[in-house]
């Protein structure tokens, strides 16, 4: 309405300088009515004869972050950001714009538009669209070509990646550094472009040649490195046109940001990036964390360095324990080599690698963990052994510790009941390999204190992880390994009717997905899943499908990678599948009778998607997970769910609850035991609505 609208941009008159001030909590995204209000106070101050220089910055924390992203997918509302930069730039007097904070998207592209512009010291500019699906929509793919040249800009708008003030400076994109607060740098300015210091120019009216070989080489690049992903290529389409005038340039530009709004990979994005952010809404979310300045590992196996090497790389000081020096040699060896990995891959310097191991220390003795704020536990999945080690720790813990358990099946209050403070113990599953997956869950039992959780969400920020909350369920397994146990089976049933484990996998990679199920459990080796068969095999309903594959790999000393032959064959004799396991697929259904058959890619996608939404469905309706788009955030940063399609409930949205039902149901002449339609799916689909109406 029309009091708001005016309320988000003012204008304030000092001598002839107009300040056009931009206020809209919290990243002063440029929805309806900061694109309204910013055409009206150029409007304003274009025709105040008092004025001669016009001055944009933001009030809070940073100058507009890019479009209001709550408005895309509704129809669009005029004006046009692309028109309002049209306004800012074609204004008969000169528009300064002075930026702060994350000016991304939509936002840097309002300062582009304008005759100069200054960053504060700190600010980092970036072009992320491709990153939610779309491209720069507001003249982005023309006016940085014509700042920086065709490599640069092309590197910034396929990659969405920020640049720090010196290098925007360095490569065109701002004239100046400013100094002060946005308001002080804005006055200053507008001193500025009155004295010379500040050149004022058109942006549009700059010229380029065309170098389509420029161009092609990250055609090359984008393909390789994005594959699926389509906004990167399209973004390239829209760069390429930055040869013509500008007002030319930017309609091509509209066009294709339009296919991109309307390309469901835009959708999926979306609710990935939202999906990140809904996770930290907890019912504890007003508690206080609990002060974390060391940290404590038990453990140094692969994932208790890699929960170390975490803990390190966001600057806490940390202790790790093992048995014995062996285990402790193992262990610095492996945080060491993480941290190797962490300077290759650019996320750390040489002098930080040193900084980092230096903050190690390494110890046999519980008791060096009695200064540790927070404590990890990462030893064997045997609850016996754990509930030993936090028995142990509650002798020797300071009070107000949090301890945590790696555990990924075990139940969190049996192993709390062995302190004699349950209020202070979570679960904090990692995700190997720890300093590289993003996913934590953080699994909370009925004593965990508020403050716990809080404690283990705010870890996760400083590690810049994404935490989501799971209920610890009695079924174990948290979110996503029992999710993951569920639709593993559907693709062992798939592979014993008759889909070679190689073709599952590849059809799940055509779909997306980072690796396939067998790949996946090469990977991580087979013989803890044997273990856990075994001691689970009394308990399994006798109306359970069962397939001997696995056993039949692991009997014969096949764990996967780490034995060279698993599902694969992994070096020495070659690198395909292994040729043992159509023999065993063989063997075994002759002894059960069944005729192998053909599925097509199609069918095997659907049923491994139908079994994991099933299941998905199943852990929302127990309150395992607060909301659908929790289970999705899991899948996207722990599972190689491609973040393009925003999750698998976000994916039984866009099939729908009926279709979903439908093949459940067909699938369930089969095998009614394991295919059963989720309540809560039914009701969707009997009632309308999706999972989008529960998050
Ligand atoms: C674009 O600009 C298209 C144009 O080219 C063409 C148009 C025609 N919209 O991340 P945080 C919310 S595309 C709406 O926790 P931080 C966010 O959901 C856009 N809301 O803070 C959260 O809400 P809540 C290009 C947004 O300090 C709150 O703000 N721009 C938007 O860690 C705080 O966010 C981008 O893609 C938005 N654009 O990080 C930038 N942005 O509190 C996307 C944020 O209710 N944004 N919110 O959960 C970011 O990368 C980060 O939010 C930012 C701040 C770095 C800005």
């Amino acid at each position: 309405d029309g009091n708001t609208r005016m309320s988000e941009v003012e204008i304030e008159k000092v001598g002839a300088t107009a300040l056009i001030s931009i206020d809209n909590p919290p990243v002063n995204a440029a929805g309806q009515s900061v694109r309204q209000g910013l055409w009206d106070a150029v409007d304003a101050a274009e025709n105040d004869p008092g004025v001669d220089v016009i001055a944009i910055y933001a009030k809070g924390r940073t100058f507009i972050a890019g479009a209001d992203i709550r408005e895309f997918g509704k129809p669009p509302l005029e004006p046009f950001l692309p028109d309002v930069c049209d306004r800012i730039e074609r204004c008969g007097k000169p528009v300064v714009a002075v930026i702060h904070g994350t000016p991304l998207g939509g936002g840097l592209e309002v300062a582009l538009a304008a005759k100069a512009r200054v960053a504060l010291e700190g600010t980092r500019v970036g072009l992320p669209e491709v990153n939610i699906g779309v491209i720069p929509g507001a003249g982005g793919t023309q006016r940085v070509p014509r700042l920086t040249g065709w490599d640069f800009a092309c590197g910034m708008i396929t990659t969405g990646r920020q640049v720090p003030a010196e290098e925007a400076l360095s490569a065109g994109l701002v004239d100046r550094i400013g100094e002060g607060s946005p308001r002080d740098a804005a006055l200053a300015a507008a001193e500025w472009t009155r004295d010379g210091t500040l050149t004022p120019r058109d942006t549009g009216g700059i010229e380029l040649d065309p170098a389509p070989e420029i161009i092609d080489a990250w055609r090359e690049r984008v393909e390789r490195k994005h594959g699926p992903l389509n906004a990167p290529r399209r973004a390239l389409d829209a760069v390429e046109k930055a040869v013509l005038p500008i007002g030319e340039g930017v309609r091509e530009e509209r066009a294709i940001f339009k296919d991109c709004m309307d390309d469901p990979q835009r959708a999926g994005l979306i609710h990935a990036f939202f999906a990140e952010r809904a996770v930290s809404k907890i019912p504890e979310a007003g508690a206080e964390p609990r002060a974390v300045a060391s940290c404590g590992v038990v453990g140094g196996g692969a994932m208790g360095s890699g929960i170390a090497t975490s803990m390190l790389l966001a600057g806490f000081p940390v202790t790790l324990t093992e048995r014995d020096d062996d285990g402790l040699n193992r262990a610095r060896r492996a945080v060491s080599g993480n941290l190797d990995g962490a300077v290759k891959r650019g996320k750390l310097t040489a002098d930080g690698r040193a900084e980092a191991l230096g903050r190690l220390t390494l110890s046999t003795e519980t008791a060096a963990l009695a200064d540790a704020d927070l404590i990890v536990e990462a030893a064997f999945e045997d609850l016996d052994v754990k509930r030993g080690i936090f028995s142990a720790l509650d002798s020797v813990a300071k009070p107000g510790a949090v301890l945590a358990t790696n555990t990924s099946y075990l139940d969190i209050a049996e192993i709390a009941g062995a302190t004699s403070r349950p209020a202070d113990v979570l679960g904090l599953h990692f995700f190997a390999p720890a300093h590289v997956m993003r996913l934590l869950e953080v699994a909370v039992a009925d004593a965990t204190a508020p403050e716990a959780v809080a404690t283990g969400f705010a870890l996760a920020k400083r590690m810049g992880k994404v935490a989501v909350r799971a209920g610890a369920g009695t079924t174990g397994g948290f979110i996503g390994n029992r999710v993951l146990s569920h639709y593993r089976k559907a693709a062992e049933y798939m592979a014993l009717d008759g889909a070679a484990p190689a073709r599952i996998d590849a059809a799940l990679e055509d779909w997306g997905f980072a690796m396939g199920p067998f790949r996946a459990m090469d990977l991580s080796g087979l013989d803890i899943a044997w273990a856990n068969r075994r001691r689970l095999a009394s308990t399994r309903p006798p109306e359970e499908r069962l397939v001997g594959l696995a056993d039949r790999l692991c009997a014969n000393g096949d764990f996967g990678r780490k034995t060279g032959r698993g599902y694969y064959l992994h070096g020495g004799e070659g690198r395909g599948p292994n040729p043992d396991v159509a023999r065993f697929l063989e063997e075994e259904r002759a002894e059960r009778g069944i005729a192998p058959r053909e599925f097509s890619a199609g069918e095997i996608q659907d049923r491994y998607l139908a079994a994991m939404i099933s299941e998905a469905a199943r852990v929302v309706e127990e309150g395992v997970a607060l909301r659908p788009i929790d289970v999705d955030a899991v899948f996207v940063h722990g599972y190689g769910f491609p973040r393009w399609r925003g999750g698998p409930l976000h994916t039984a949205d866009v099939v729908g609850a009926p279709e979903l039902v439908a093949r459940i149901e067909r699938y369930a002449a089969d095998d009614s035991h394991y295919w059963r339609v989720p309540p809560l799916l039914r009701e969707m689909a009997d009632g309308g609505g999706g999972f989008r109406d529960l998050n």
